[in-house]
């Protein structure tokens, strides 16, 4: 027997049961780069759960613990109370969840810590869908999308975490993506540092659950910013910031084309589908300006 010691840089050991291509993966290790060892990670059930382990087993080379899909913000609430018992205002405490975990089955819980004001750090990555027990539609799946309970295209458009989280008044949230890792750095840093609750609802290509080949997941997350159905912004104390406003918005068919969830679609249907995004990326975006604009000048 060797001792194998330090085999892996940085938190997240090297080998791990995610699927090829596993956009939570990279994601997951860009986190643990950002927030660092003196963090308490709470993590439910879902993909995210293969990172908290089975029995004795980790890939987290962190303290941690796995609750259930509706409490992991409340058991993040419960954490961050008795560190400041302690007189411990130094460690992280960080709830990681999918978007079913999130949007759907643990928002309540959510919305308690964000209106206490408990010091949180809550990330969403958001793979839209419940992929961990056989891709079933989440709140989260957008519009069109194909799932095991939505096989015909989904009816409902996604469900906007963002306006929740900033109905709450909280000090720091955003989206962030894939598609640009010092921005997904830079955000993880300030959610981190946040004096109060911070959300990061991050988009996240799942080569299984949309079916796509593993080798574009990157591409994927670069399309959908481009195509305008991913947009990056951050709300810090009250201030919205765009991050990324492409001047012309690329063809629908560079994000939805590559991925067997959307095969369904009919020409037109896909026609009627672009140019609602883009309708709405441009409505969507001049209301996030707006929202900065001082109520009696406008
Ligand atoms: C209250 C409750 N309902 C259902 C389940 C079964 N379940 C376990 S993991 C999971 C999927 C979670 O989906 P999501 O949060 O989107 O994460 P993902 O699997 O996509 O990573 C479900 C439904 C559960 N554990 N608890
Ligand atoms: S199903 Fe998707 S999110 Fe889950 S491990 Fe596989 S690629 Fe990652």
């Amino acid at each position: 027997m060797y001792e194998i010691k330090h085999q892996s840089r940085g938190l997240v050991s090297h080998g791990t049961t995610a699927c090829a291509g596993c956009g939570l993966e990279l994601i997951m290790r860009k986190v643990m780069d950002v927030v660092g060892e003196d963090t308490i990670i709470v993590i439910p059930p879902g993909c995210s759960a293969l990172f908290s382990g089975f029995g004795k087993e980790t890939n987290l080379k962190i303290a941690g613990v796995q609750m259930n899909l509706e409490n992991t913000a409340a058991c993040c609430s419960g954490i961050r109370a008795a560190l400041d018992a302690q007189g411990n205002t130094h460690t992280t405490v960080l709830g990681f969840a999918g978007d079913g975990g999130t949007l759907d089955i643990g928002l309540q819980a959510l919305s308690g810590a964000f209106e206490r004001g408990d010091r949180i750090m809550y990330i969403c990555y958001d793979n839209e869908a419940y992929m961990n027990t056989g891709i079933q539609g989440s709140s989260a799946t957008p519009y069109g999308a194909s799932t095991t309970t939505t096989p015909g295209g989904k009816r409902q458009p996604k469900k906007d975490l963002m306006m929740i989280a900033m109905a709450h008044h909280i000090p720091y949230a955003a989206t962030a993506s894939l598609q640009n890792l010092n921005d997904l750095k830079k955000k993880i840093e300030k959610a981190k540092n946040a004096q109060g609750p911070s959300l990061l609802h991050i988009h996240t290509p799942c080569p299984t659950g949309w079916r796509f080949h593993s080798s574009l997941s990157i591409e994927l997350a670069r399309a959908a910013v481009r195509t305008g159905s991913w947009i990056l912004y951050e709300y810090e104390n009250g201030k919205i910031t765009i991050n990324s406003k492409p001047k012309e918005l690329q063809p629908l068919e560079t994000y939805i084309g590559k991925q067997g969830r959307f095969r369904h679609l009919s020409q037109e249907q896909r026609d009627a589908m672009e140019k609602e995004i883009k309708e709405n990326f441009y409505a969507y975006t001049s209301m996030l300006e707006r929202m900065n604009v001082p109520v009696e000048t406008v």
